[in-house]
């Protein structure tokens, strides 16, 4: 059975959408991360290197980190369709995609959150605008970011696009505001958005 390490409000929705489209079955741990008791609990100190969710063990196997969590669960249970074989040409885009939110999405976040100034030559993100060009393109005619096939791609990117929207920080854009929408519509989202509301 595996176990997530969750905490309502953070990150960690996105490993409970990616679950719930598995179909397969896990517990949810409630580590209150603002806590520093909770913080101290030994199976998520063992998951966890860096004292962050998600983080999940699943038997002998821990793995944190959003988009690591996404790589081990879509190759680890591949009947449950979320990545492409390692032998199938989709494989190196969806790879790509995979890396997006921690690799350029977050990091361009933050820098336009804090007002940094924007490198985009020089910073392995871009910037905000060649962050969501990228990505409105990678779209293209969609639906998903592989073309008609739904992937864990879209979990990672979908979720970010969401979190960009609460932020305020995408406003006005058809292509992502219509696949933030796809991604809505998807039960497993809305119950691990209910779970989240429902904390
Ligand atoms: N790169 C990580 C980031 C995880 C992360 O920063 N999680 C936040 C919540 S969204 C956290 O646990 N913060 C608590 C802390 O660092 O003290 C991922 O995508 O999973």
């Amino acid at each position: 059975m595996i176990t997530l390490y969750w905490c309502p409000n953070t990150r960690a929705s996105r490993i409970m959408w990616l679950l719930g489209e598995t179909g397969l079955d896990y517990e949810t741990k409630h580590i209150d991360i603002r806590d520093a008791e909770a913080r101290k609990d030994p199976g998520f100190q063992a998951a966890s290197p860096m004292g962050k969710v998600p983080a999940i063990a699943d038997g002998d196997v821990t793995v944190a980190d959003s988009a690591a969590i996404g790589l081990y669960i879509a190759d680890r249970y591949p009947e449950a369709g979320l990545a492409p074989a390692v032998d199938d040409p989709a494989r190196g885009r969806y790879l790509f995609w995979m890396t997006y939110t921690p690799g350029c999405i977050e990091p361009a976040m933050m820098e336009t959150a804090r007002g940094l100034e924007p490198n985009r030559a020089s910073s392995g993100w871009g910037d905000f605008g060649l962050m969501i060009e990228t990505l409105e393109k990678g779209l293209g005619d969609g639906p998903w970011l592989l073309g008609e096939k739904f992937s864990a791609a879209d979990v990672l990117n979908g979720s970010s696009v969401y979190f960009m929207k609460q932020f305020g920080m995408l406003t006005g854009n058809a292509t992502l505001d219509a696949y933030a929408e796809r991604c809505l519509a998807r039960p497993a989202y809305q119950r691990a958005l209910a779970r989240n509301e429902a904390t």
